[in-house]
């Protein structure tokens, strides 16, 4: 009665089901970490709606109206069910050929899914792991299904004598146990992943459809000849995707900005709450704004430079209405991160302290704050800049710290002024009888009077500075230099408006920021 070629059947047609669900689940797992859209079944989904014809759509919207998509959706889950049996039973029957069944589904999956515009070449792990997950599955789940099958053709089953298991007994448990337990636990793992991956994709889409408002004030145009046209120098202003990221965020939080909201409180007479609209719907303005780490080494580019649309902060101050006595903005995030600046930079009407909503005409991506942070001209990111801000409290260095202050940062966080060579790198091999050595130096709110540049034990030469966008910019220079043969040093060294000459002294980055000259070594 057990036996019988339907019953062995429909054994097979479980295990490449369970193979089905660990290619679904791993891959869902997987695309978790490389991106949402990257899941087959939705690679899968997206090429099928591109590839069917119209008549087709407009079948389907007929038929399903808006629930099209869930159709859609029905319908590869009966085809992957179809091919699951088909791939199990060819697998069970014949070594390797469910196997074959699998590997042609899984290269069609990945056609559909690195042809996608957004696609990279990172998208084609999930399937790839999703496919080596399912070719185990077929191969363990045969060879225990053939197991059992063998276990009942030898009449095993009930030969035992009273207590004891027969050999068909284990051999059909060893088979449920492990056709159940990969097909629930892929279940558990992909429904899970999944509705993390929906979430994401929802959450990528709100962002992409915010369309920022015009400022009201627009960031003074960009002096012409500010970026040098030297190969091998920063870009005078950091494309968002080159900008670099410090934070102690584990994951990059995700707020919704429907429901993000900013308070303000603390000593302050009118406590208030601002939202995402409400802050959107004021006057915002634009400006060019240096921001740097403090943990940036001499030379390092833990530095960037942005285009920044927000609102003033000193105006946000100065509708709560600040209580005497305070001295500080204690602003949170909510990775746990908190930034003491101190009231005077957010308050003073010449320094452009603000609260940012876009970055180099965007919104903010992700990763640097989305959808507000506060960025401060002239202060290093920890006592500043919080990204994803969501509290402003107004308070005093007496009563409250910041997050780096008792990890051993200093209190407060001034910018240093420095200077780094961006050309020629350190190793490089350069020709031409003439070079240009080049980079970029800041005193961000203070401005930078002159760079000099040091060859080997020669003397100080000025460099050329190009014209500075303002004071809360970084700045470019370069100096031709006329090169000899052989191995090189170069050094260099900023000035700022208020005079003071960079150091030679090195200092470490803790706790207030890194001192010295940068220096390349290179063959010309
Ligand atoms: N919420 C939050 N904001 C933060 C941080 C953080 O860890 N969490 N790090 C700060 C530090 S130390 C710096 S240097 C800047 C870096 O900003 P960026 O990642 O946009 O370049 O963000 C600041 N804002
Ligand atoms: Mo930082």
């Amino acid at each position: 009665m057990h036996s019988g070629r339907a019953v062995a059947r429909v054994r097979a047609a479980a295990v490449g089901i369970a193979a089905a669900l660990a290619v679904l689940g791993v891959a869902e797992l997987v695309a978790v970490l490389v991106a949402p859209g990257s899941s087959p079944l939705f690679g899968v989904g997206a090429l099928a709606i591109d590839l069917a014809p119209s008549w087709v759509k407009d079948a389907m919207i007929a038929l399903f109206g808006t629930a099209d998509k869930i159709a859609l959706f029905v319908i590869l889950g009966v085809v992957v069910l179809g091919l699951a049996v088909l791939a199990g039973i060819a697998e069970v029957v014949r070594r390797f050929a469910g196997m074959a069944v699998l590997a042609a589904v899984a290269l069609v999956a990945l056609v559909a899914i690195l042809t996608r515009t957004e696609a990279t070449p990172l998208w084609a792990l999930p399937t790839i792991a999703g496919t080596l997950a399912g070719l185990w599955v077929l191969g363990v789940g045969r060879r225990r299904a053939l197991a059992w099958s063998a276990a009942e053709g030898s009449g095993a089953e009930g030969a035992g004598g009273a207590g004891a298991v027969g050999a068909a007994g284990v051999a059909r448990r060893s088979f449920l146990v492990f056709v159940g337990s990969t097909s629930a636990a892929a279940i558990l793992v992909g429904v899970g992943a999944r509705v993390k991956n929906a979430g994401s994709a929802a959450y990528t889409a709100v962002r992409a459809a915010i369309r920022l408002p015009q400022p009201a004030k627009a960031a003074a145009p960009v002096p012409v000849g500010a970026q040098l046209d030297v190969p091998g120098i920063s870009p005078l202003i950091t494309p968002n995707a080159d900008f670099y990221r410090i934070d102690i965020a584990l994951q990059v939080p995700r707020i919704d900005p429907s429901t993000w909201t900013l308070e303000i409180t603390g000593l302050v007479d009118r406590p208030l709450t601002l939202t995402y609209e409400e802050l959107l719907a004021l006057p915002l303005e634009e400006h060019i704004t240096t921001i740097a780490c403090v943990s940036n080494t001499v030379g390092g580019d833990l530095i960037g430079n942005a285009t920044w649309l927000g609102y003033p902060v000193r105006e946000l101050l100065a509708k709560a209405g600040v209580a005497r006595g305070a001295d500080m903005v204690l602003s949170s995030g909510p990775d746990g991160f908190t930034a003491g600046t101190p009231l005077d930079a957010l308050t003073d009407p010449r320094r452009n302290a603000l609260l940012a909503v876009g970055m180099n005409g965007e919104p903010l991506p992700e990763q640097h704050g989305f959808p507000a942070r506060l960025i401060v001209p002239g202060l290093y990111g920890y006592v500043s800049a919080t990204k994803w801000v969501t509290r402003l409290e107004v308070t005093r260095f007496a009563d409250a710290e910041g997050y780096w202050t008792p990890r051993g940062w200093s209190a407060r966080g001034p910018n240093k002024t420095a200077s780094r060579i961006d050309t020629p790198r350190s190793g490089a091999e350069v020709a031409g009888s003439t070079i240009a050595i080049a980079g970029v130096a800041w005193a961000q709110h203070t401005g930078v009077a002159g760079v000099e540049v040091q060859v080997d034990d020669g003397e100080w030469q000025q460099a050329t500075l190009a014209p500075a966008i303002s004071d809360d910019t970084w700045v470019q220079w370069s100096l031709e230099w006329a090169a000899t043969p052989g191995p090189h040093t170069a050094r260099v060294r900023a000035t700022d408006a208020s005079g003071y000459t960079q150091t030679p002294d090195e200092a470490p980055p803790a706790p207030d920021g890194a001192t010295g000259w940068h220096t390349v070594e290179f063959t010309a």
